[in-house]
């Protein structure tokens, strides 16, 4: 067998069974495997970001990776942003780039780079396959590299020659790496519970920060048990990889984006104890403005690291601070179909919480237009928040095919800012070869809205109109309806609050992908 398939077998005798491609001339071996290895479902892919992206969302959503194949240092390079929110959602994901022969790298062909530089920039393992007989080893080792506590990106170099020499065989999956979360130290449940004693009558002062596996279902109701024996208020990390919400869940609000109102929200705060968020820092410094929202005299303790037993830890820590007390989930209850009117992005997140189908996967990608949405699915029926990790954009709508095909028996809606969706426009098109069930909403603003509002911020001085020009997305308009037709989406536009509600339970109805271009401004 050539190293190509013995990889591929490798990977499905792991799991692995799902590979997002946009493949060259150095990875054909790998291609052509495929054909000999059916378990491994191929989705094209028509940009490596789409391909990472989509790797991401499935990671996210079944805890398993998938893998993306990538066509050496530049399509590598081509998939490092969304990798880069992979990473920062910690996701387990396999990239696979394939490189040049072995005996063909000093030659310098045009192709030829750094590959495991870039690598190295997003991955917490990398390896270079030397010989075919190693690589089904190596590929063994990336998963359960990939699989380490929270998850994280391997990466596996494939260079042409291992692929289509022959002598390799598959081996099973590597034993040799925990994959298990660590159980949390009883030391650390110490000073939590000093800070949860402390709480009294002065109001909230102790605040229990909620990040990774911290927002599913079990953790949540645990930090809702904690909060209510003791008055804690329970916080989520600014942007959750997933994060449980909805009717019967107890409801977490997020800390905000901008320093200064996350500062508001932990003015009162003397201890924060972290479940599996980092400790807060602003997304940026601005002159003047801290770089963290905690104020100057918090104490931050860390109950549970991403990597740790972050159920268990909460678990435990709510069996010792409020045994018999009961979690708090959240009613149910939507909001109204607003009156008809002109759309705006408040009136849109009104719809969107109306209709919301139960068991939904949001990818939340709507940026400024977001901003009401929130609150406006709060009580919707339970569904899974995907977010955009990194604050690289362009992450949306590769994210919601990743979990499409993740979840087929599960509504996916995209909710997209229309300057993010134009960096990966062309996973449309996956949507529409896969037959996802994938409903787009395209904020369409014609702004990069939100760096006017940073230009503010920064205290740039604007004197001319070159500036706001490069924040202006009109000039021609985009038609998402257009695009969307030209790759295979059915697709309409919304001008009215209405109308967005026909098009959106239609497309929620309706099987398969569809796009709505939300128009929530006004056009010239
Ligand atoms: C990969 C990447 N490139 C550039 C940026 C800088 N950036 C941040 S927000 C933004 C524009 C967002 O516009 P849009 O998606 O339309 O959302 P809006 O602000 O209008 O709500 C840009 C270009 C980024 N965050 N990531």
């Amino acid at each position: 067998m050539n190293g190509a398939e013995a990889v591929v077998r490798t990977l499905v005798g792991c799991g692995v069974t799902t590979c997002f491609a946009n493949p060259g001339t150095s990875e054909m071996h790998f291609v052509a495997a495929l054909d000999a290895v059916p378990e491994m479902r191929g989705v094209l892919c028509l940009f490596e970001g789409v391909a990472t992206g989509a790797a991401d969302g499935f990671g996210r959503m079944t805890g398993q990776p998938a893998a993306a194949l990538l066509h050496l240092g530049p399509g590598l390079a081509n998939g490092l942003a969304n990798l880069h929110n992979a990473r920062r959602a910690r996701t387990p994901l396999l990239a696979v780039v394939g490189d040049h022969a072995t005996y063909h790298k000093r030659f310098d062909a045009p192709l030829e780079s750094d590959i495991d530089a870039l690598a190295g920039s997003v991955s917490g393992w990398v390896r270079r396959s030397a010989r075919s007989a190693d690589a089904p080893a190596d590929a063994a080792e990336a998963v359960a590299a990939a699989l380490r506590s929270p998850g994280q990106i391997a990466t596996l170099i494939l260079p042409a020659d291992v692929t289509w020499t022959d002598g390799a065989e598959p081996v099973g999956p590597a034993t040799f790496l925990p994959r298990d979360p660590s159980p949390v130290p009883r030391a650390r449940f110490v000073p939590a519970m000093g800070a949860l004693r402390g709480l009294g009558d002065v109001g909230p002062r102790t605040t229990i920060l909620l990040g990774g596996t911290g927002l599913r279902r079990p953790a949540i109701e645990a930090a809702s048990r904690i909060a209510a024996a003791t008055g804690a208020r329970v916080l989520a990390e600014t942007f959750p990889a997933r994060h449980e919400r909805g009717a019967g869940i107890p409801h977490v609000d997020r800390l905000v984006y901008l320093v200064e109102f996350a500062a508001s929200q932990l003015a009162d705060t003397r201890h924060l104890i972290l479940a599996g968020a980092s400790s807060p820092a602003s997304f940026f410094a601005y002159p003047g403005k801290p770089s963290t929202p905690l104020p100057p005299n918090c104490h931050v303790q860390v109950l549970a690291e991403p990597g740790d037993d972050v159920v268990g830890a909460l678990t435990s820590l709510a069996d010792l601070a409020a045994p018999g007390a009961e979690p708090s989930p959240q009613p149910a209850s939507r909001p109204e179909l607003p009156a008809d009117g002109k759309l705006t992005a408040e009136s849109a997140a009104a719809v969107i919480g109306a209709l919301l189908p139960e068991r939904a996967i949001v990818c939340d990608e709507a940026n400024t237009s977001g901003l009401w949405l929130a609150g406006a699915t709060a009580g919707a029926p339970p569904h899974d928040w995907l977010s955009l990790t990194g604050g690289a954009i362009g992450q949306g709508l590769p994210l919601a095919t990743g979990a499409a095909i993740a979840c087929p028996d599960r509504p996916v809606l995209a909710l997209e800012a229309d300057g993010s969706a134009m960096y990966t426009i062309s996973a449309l098109w996956t949507h529409a070869r896969e037959g996802l069930d994938i409903t787009t909403v395209i904020f369409s603003n014609r702004a990069y809205a939100i760096l006017a509002m940073e230009l503010e911020r920064t205290g740039a001085s604007v004197t001319g109109t070159t500036a706001r020009d490069l924040l202006d997305l009109s000039r021609p308009d985009l038609d998402f309806t257009a695009l969307a037709a030209g790759m295979g989406v059915p697709a309409s536009r919304a001008m009215t609050t209405a109308e967005f509600a026909a098009q959106l339970s239609h497309a929620l109805a309706e099987p398969g992908p569809h796009l709505i271009e939300a128009d929530v401004s006004p056009r010239g």
